[in-house]
């Protein structure tokens, strides 16, 4: 299916509910009207409104799983239509990260995270160069310093422009994992990395796993998909 036939699947299921309530409002006065409580409609119509708000609200988890430098944020960079997830050639990602679609024209900003902490620490506002800039130097900083401050996960917020003319995928988070593979720098707890890509796996509503086609025959890769199928019963 295609997004615009989701949309309007969408819109027509929405529309359909919307209708449902008006009529069993009619319904409900002619009841009255006869003398009727009318009380057994209520559970329908409790029915129609969780439907309603599940449509609207409901939230849904992507992940993006894949090996060490497979192009992970760069792809999520290029669905979100700008640069602001740190990618570079070294191993990079070290926390998940999440990237919430906002309203155009709403500010985009870049949250950490820290454990023993309620709320996140914002690390950039406004523009993509400047949250990518700023989320590469706190990601060295994270590295070399063995996450001196308990970082726990990330959060963008920014118009993501895969959806932005999709309102019935407003609710979707997009999760950028760190593969979890072995990585050169001795430094590093790689027992973390690969805890903190599993749990998105487990939890997030749908995985993207991304191949490179240079290393897709690794021991790595062929130990990650074993991963997936092993945490996801329905694959
Ligand atoms: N040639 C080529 N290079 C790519 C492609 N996608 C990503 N790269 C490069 O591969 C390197 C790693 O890309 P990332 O997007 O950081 O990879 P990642 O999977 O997020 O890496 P980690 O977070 O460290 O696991 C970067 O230098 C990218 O520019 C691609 O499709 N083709
Ligand atoms: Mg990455």
């Amino acid at each position: 299916m295609s997004s615009k036939h989701f949309q309007a699947a969408h819109e027509s299921i929405y529309s359909t509910g919307t209708r449902l309530l008006q009529y069993l409002e009619e319904i409900r006065q002619r009841r009255f009207s006869e003398g009727d409580s009318a009380k057994g409609l209520q559970s329908v119509e409790d029915d129609i409104n969780k439907a309603l708000h599940a449509l609207k609200e409901q939230k849904y988890q992507v992940a993006v799983i894949a090996a060490m430098k497979a192009g992970k944020s760069t792809f999520l960079n290029a669905v979100i239509g700008a640069d602001v997830l740190a990618s570079e050639t070294a191993a990079c990602t070290v926390c998940r990260t999440d990237v919430r679609h906002i309203e155009a024209g709403q500010v985009p900003k870049l949250l950490e995270y820290q454990e023993g902490q309620r709320r996140p620490v914002v690390i950039a506002e406004g523009d993509a160069g400047e949250i990518q800039q700023k989320f590469l130097v706190r990601t060295r900083e994270i590295q070399e310093k063995h996450n001196p401050d308990n970082t726990t996960r990330f959060e963008i917020e920014y118009p993501i422009e895969a959806i932005r003319d999709l309102s019935s995928l407003s609710g979707f988070t997009l999760v950028d994992t760190p593969g979890p593979n072995e990585w050169e720098s001795a430094n590093f707890n790689t027992v973390a990395l690969k805890q903190t890509a599993l749990e998105a796996l487990r939890t997030c509503n749908a995985i993207l796993f991304v191949l490179n086609y240079a290393s897709y025959k690794d021991n790595a890769v062929s130990d990650l998909f074993k991963d997936v199928v092993e945490n996801r019963q329905e694959i």
